[in-house]
């Protein structure tokens, strides 16, 4: 019997992601059809995706203060947003979630027409580096800093530290790279295990790869935790860890 799971075809789930089952060599791109595909895709791809979300919500509830602001830079379909949206009591609390592709920015604003939660989220088409993070206690990137230029992450880190409250934190996700020769290996192996595990094929996986070449540029945990401490943060705690997808809490 197949181990694969299969992709789920029900009426009204989001489309399945077969966006790599044939080779035609762009680099990755958020557009349109990225989107359709998207919540079938990073479920698929990213070990620990549907756990993680939740618990941004989960973490968001000791770090939102009162009169001030959420945000979740890389919104994508929202999925962060509506998480802590749902999970805080706080009050007085706004939620600004930041994406550049027009595309995820529409659908998500389709979506939260249909999200019964309460707090206002206010969803702006925009580059992160252009977007400052006033009154924010709490800023999440979920797996959208490993997106951003090299050289514009420390500038990018530093102005979220800046603006964060006091008490308040950073909850950052990313796919990572190990320095050590071996478990960098097996990392990627256990990865695309991973994915084939999904229901993705060789060829899905080897596609989607080169696609992401010099798109998304992983780097290490003791180069993500250099940094934070560069910005300034005090505390940084990783709370998830499979194979190489982590998520971390930095403190201010
Ligand atoms: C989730 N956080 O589901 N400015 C704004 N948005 C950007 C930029 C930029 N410079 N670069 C990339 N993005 C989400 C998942 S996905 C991760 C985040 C993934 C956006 C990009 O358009 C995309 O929507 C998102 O960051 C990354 O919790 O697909 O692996």
């Amino acid at each position: 019997m197949s181990q694969k799971s299969q992709p789920d075809q029900r009426p009204g789930k989001p489309e399945t992601d077969r966006l790599f089952s044939r080779h035609e060599g762009q680099s990755f791109q958020f557009d349109e059809k990225v989107v359709k595909v998207f919540p079938d895709m990073i479920n698929r791809s990213v070990p620990g995706y549907s756990l993680i979300v939740p618990m941004l919500g989960l973490l968001a509830r000791r770090f939102v203060q009162a009169d001030s602001v959420v945000y979740d830079l890389g919104s994508s379909l929202g999925a962060a947003s509506l998480a802590v949206r749902h999970a805080i009591k706080t009050d007085d609390v706004d939620i600004v979630a930041v994406d550049n592709s027009a595309s995820m920015v529409d659908k998500f604003r389709e979506l939260l027409q249909q999200d019964p939660g309460s707090i206002p989220v206010d969803v702006r088409l925009m580059d992160i580096e252009d977007c400052e993070t006033v009154d924010a206690s709490l800023v999440i990137l979920n797996f959208t800093l490993q997106f951003i230029k090299m050289d514009k992450r420390l500038d990018l880190l530093q102005r979220i530290y800046q603006n964060l409250k006091p008490g308040g934190a950073l909850l950052l996700s990313e796919k990572i790279c190990f320095e050590d020769q071996q478990s960098q290996q097996l990392q990627i192996d256990w990865h695309h295990d991973f994915k084939r595990s999904q229901g993705y094929s060789d060829l899905e996986v080897a596609n989607k790869r080169n696609a992401l070449e010099n798109v998304l540029i992983p780097e290490s945990l003791e180069t993500h935790r250099q940094r934070l401490g560069q910005a300034g943060f005090e505390t940084i705690i990783p709370w998830f860890q499979c194979f190489n997808f982590i998520s971390l809490v930095a403190i201010k």
